[in-house]
């Protein structure tokens, strides 16, 4: 809606329109988009709404910019330098239309339609233009299906089996919570319109806020109490925790009761996780295990906040199952503010069977998943038919994806015809046959899909797009009439189909229609207010028992995966076995697991979220580049200097899968052993390869997730520095 006009700056009349961010981040904020002549000139924070609270984040600064950068893709091109030159010629939508046409027929002809994949991811969240816009064109072409597990497919798995699809703990009860843990998060950079919530409750009850995490980050600095733990390691304290909290006699035995099942068997489980040895394998002492758990469970309400990052390495799934049973076992559910908390997109009522249309998928067809590009494009994961052709949206899998150096290999390939739809040339457009324009959110319709709080956000167009520009939806109706579709699939408008993807009789939007929400631009779901939401202080989990599993049903055969957003499939990814019971896997990389790659390389990595990308979308704006400096590697003194590294000087941090190179910063938020780096610099902008060139296409055992978190390297001082 347009709010009351007025004078802007210029002194022309100044329209204000309701926006939402369009970024995958939990925060999902309301926007106030400001027009002057059809211009957007400036975006603010909504102050009314309850999340965003009228301030916006570092990223979101310069918005407007952002939609005139002068390296913004305008129109669609053609390669005609060699793969991976980044050299494009202009052409129009109906020559690069043609071309695919022609292309992709004589593909099918020749391979069959599995030979072409599809890849996306959420560079934009919306319920039209985001993570599964291009599901239902690709299911009616039959290609090879796109497994989409780069985030939160681990932790979804894991939290279904433990308390079922519930949005858990709403972050704004943290407001009255007592004892906050935020556990592998970086709150203050990845959720910072949730950290006043905790700051309030430290203000208002005295709440203690405890960070666990390998680094002390800009978060930890903040906390009460800094936890260093090794990655990877989570699994094994939440059982620690677990041991504790029943052996000092501090289990809510009447919640327990009531509303668990497999207590006997989860208790056993810990038997095996006394402090002591806990202590060995996180590297925390133990009498600080003690005390954490005698905290947790008596500081009621207590809360726990989950980042995706406990998700990162091999036993990521069941650390979160662990994590997950500690509400239930102290009684904390029973309180408002008390629970844990993953993501609420589950209280959402997004339709997204009608969005995907997975009935489209022609029986036998293959599932790839996108963390296997690299595998799966140079042949060492063997396909048949090979993939021929790769249309890439919403995502950039040479920056962000796992096994850098092998997915770049793959698409250096000849004969493979590589489709890329972004705004600018990234590290994988570089790479593309053909490029084809984006809109912005300031130009684009869409509900978002919320994954931070409860309110359904609506995005209305604020600008004209540019000429060339389309949104998703657009393009997908453009290659559905290409291809000869006529399904009535593509014949709706943005808006009918926003109407069409959700239920708008779930007792979640009971009072909401489109209509209001084009009004108000958002609105809370009707979930409870958070001064009153407590769902499970009398059970009410939605798993099959009703009750919070402990040991859970689901897992019972064996395996079971939850499909996030429908960016999976039922029956698709299959992790192995799965035990009912959680218990702590130990990284497919570390000294225990595999001693002789240690002595090799000796050190652990993680790579977090920049504080001034959002993930690798702003890496190519100067101004968040400034902010967000260049691909520094952070390492401890002590390790530096075993090294003869000294502060500035540029390393090459490297293993067998690749290696990437940066300035060092020496620092002791780091524990030794560890050094850290963050994902989302652009490849020209650093070193020719980014964070992810050491990274293992492997996956955690829940829900094909990535290990981000799990892989060893070394550093070393470059003899020759090169130009950064
Ligand atoms: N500024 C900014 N905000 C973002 C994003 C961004 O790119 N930039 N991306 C968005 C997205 S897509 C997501 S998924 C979220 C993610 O946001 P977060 O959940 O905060 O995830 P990360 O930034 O990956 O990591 C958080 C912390 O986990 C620690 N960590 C790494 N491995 C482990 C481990 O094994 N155990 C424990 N306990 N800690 C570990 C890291 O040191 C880091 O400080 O952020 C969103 N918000
Ligand atoms: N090492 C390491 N790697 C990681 C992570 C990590 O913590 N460490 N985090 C992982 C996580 S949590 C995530 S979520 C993934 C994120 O992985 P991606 O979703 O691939 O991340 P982005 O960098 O946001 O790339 C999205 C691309 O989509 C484009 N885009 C934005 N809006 C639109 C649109 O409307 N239309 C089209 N066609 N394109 C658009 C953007 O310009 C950008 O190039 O990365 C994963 N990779
Ligand atoms: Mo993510």
């Amino acid at each position: 809606m347009t709010l009351a006009p007025e004078a802007g700056a210029t002194g022309k009349e100044l329209k204000i329109i309701r926006g939402a961010c369009p970024h995958d981040c939990p925060d999902t904020c309301a926007m106030l988009y400001h027009v002057e002549d059809g211009k957007l000139v400036d975006v603010k924070g909504d102050p009314d709404h309850p999340m965003t609270k009228g301030g916006l984040c570092v990223k979101l600064k310069n918005f407007p910019e952002h939609h005139y950068q002068s390296d913004r893709l305008m129109h669609p091109m053609r390669r005609v330098g060699p793969k991976g030159s980044g050299e494009f010629e202009r052409i129009t939508w109906d020559e690069a239309l043609a071309e695919i046409k022609q292309r992709w027929t004589s593909i099918i002809d020749e391979y069959g339609s599995q030979a072409i994949m599809p890849h996306a991811y959420l560079g934009h969240q919306g319920v039209i233009n985001g993570l599964t816009s291009g599901d239902a064109f690709f299911n009616r072409l039959g290609s090879t299906v796109a497994e989409k597990t780069y985030c939160e497919s681990g932790s979804s798995t894991a939290w279904h089996m433990t308390v079922g699809g519930t949005g858990g703990l709403d972050v704004e009860s943290m407001a009255y919570s007592k004892y906050i843990i935020v556990w592998g998060m970086n709150m203050t950079s990845t959720n910072l319109h949730g950290w006043p919530f905790l700051l309030k409750a430290r203000k208002e009850n005295g709440a203690k806020i405890v960070v666990i995490d390998p680094v002390r980050t800009r978060t930890a600095r903040q906390a009460d109490w800094h936890i260093p733990i090794r990655p990877g390691t989570d699994g094994a304290l939440a059982l620690g925790l677990i041991h504790e909290i029943i052996a000092q006699g501090l289990t809510d035995t009447d919640y327990v009761e009531k509303y668990t099942v497999g207590y006997e068997e989860l208790a056993e489980r810990a038997l095996a996780y006394p402090p002591e040895r806990v202590s060995e394998i996180t590297g925390i002492p133990a009498e600080d295990i003690r005390t954490l758990a005698r905290e947790y469970a008596t500081s009621q309400p207590a809360a726990i906040r989950q980042g995706v990052a406990i998700e990162r390495s091999r036993g990521g799934g069941q650390a979160i199952r662990a994590i997950t049973c500690l509400p239930a076992l102290v009684g904390a559910w029973r309180h408002v503010g008390g629970g844990t908390m993953e993501m609420p997109i589950w209280e959402f009522p997004t339709l997204f069977d009608k969005i995907c249309m997975p009935q489209w998928i022609p029986e036998g067809t293959r599932v790839v998943n996108e963390l296997d590009l690299g595998k799966a494009l140079t042949g060492e994961m063997e396909l048949d038919p090979p993939l021929k052709s790769l249309f890439v949206y919403n995502s950039n899998p040479v920056s962000q994806g796992p096994a850098q150096t092998k997915t770049m290999q793959g698409l250096l390939r000849e004969d493979l015809f590589t489709v890329v739809s972004d705004h600018f040339i990234t590290d994988t457009a570089k790479y593309a046959d053909l490029v084809l324009p984006a809109t912005m959110q300031a130009e684009q319709l869409d509900i978002m899909v919320t994954w931070g709080h409860l309110y359904i956000m609506l995005n209305q167009p604020a600008i004209e797009p540019p000429e060339n520009c389309v949104p998703n939806s657009e393009l997908f109706r453009r290659l559905a009439k290409t291809m000869g579709f006529d399904d009535d699939y593509w014949d709706r408008t943005d808006e009918e189909m926003l109407i069409d993807f959700h239920d708008w009789d779930a007792p979640a939007l009971e009072g909401i229609t489109y209509e209001k929400l084009k009004e108000a631009g958002w609105m809370r779901l009707n979930v409870g207010t958070p001064e009153e939401r407590a769902p499970h202080a009398e059970g009410n989990f939605p798993t099959p028992s009703g009750k919070c599993e402990f040991k859970s049903s689901l897992a019972e055969g064996g395996n079971f995966v939850v499909p996030v957003w429908r960016s999976m499939y039922e029956g698709m990814q299959d992790g192995g076995y799965i035990d009912p019971v959680p218990d702590y896997l130990p990284p497919f990389e570390s000294p225990d697991s595999n001693p002789e790659l240690a002595l090799k390389y000796p050190l652990n990595i993680v790579s977090p979220k920049p504080h001034a990308f959002l993930n690798s979308q702003y890496g190519n704006a100067e101004d968040k580049q400034a902010a967000q400096g260049l691909q520094t590697v952070f390492i401890h003194p002590a390790d530096a200097a075993e090294r003869d590294i000294a502060e500035g000087e540029i390393v090459r941090v490297f293993n067998d899968r690749g290696a990437f190179s940066g300035p060092a910063t020496l620092h002791d938020a780091l524990m030794p052993g560890l050094i850290m780096a963050n994902v989302g610099h652009w490849q020209n902008k650093s070193s020719g390869s980014t964070v992810n060139s050491i990274t293992a296409d492997r996956h955690n055992t829940f829900g094909g997730a990535g290990v981000y978190s799990d892989n060893l390297v070394d550093v070393e001082k470059l003899a020759e520095p090169a130009s950064l």
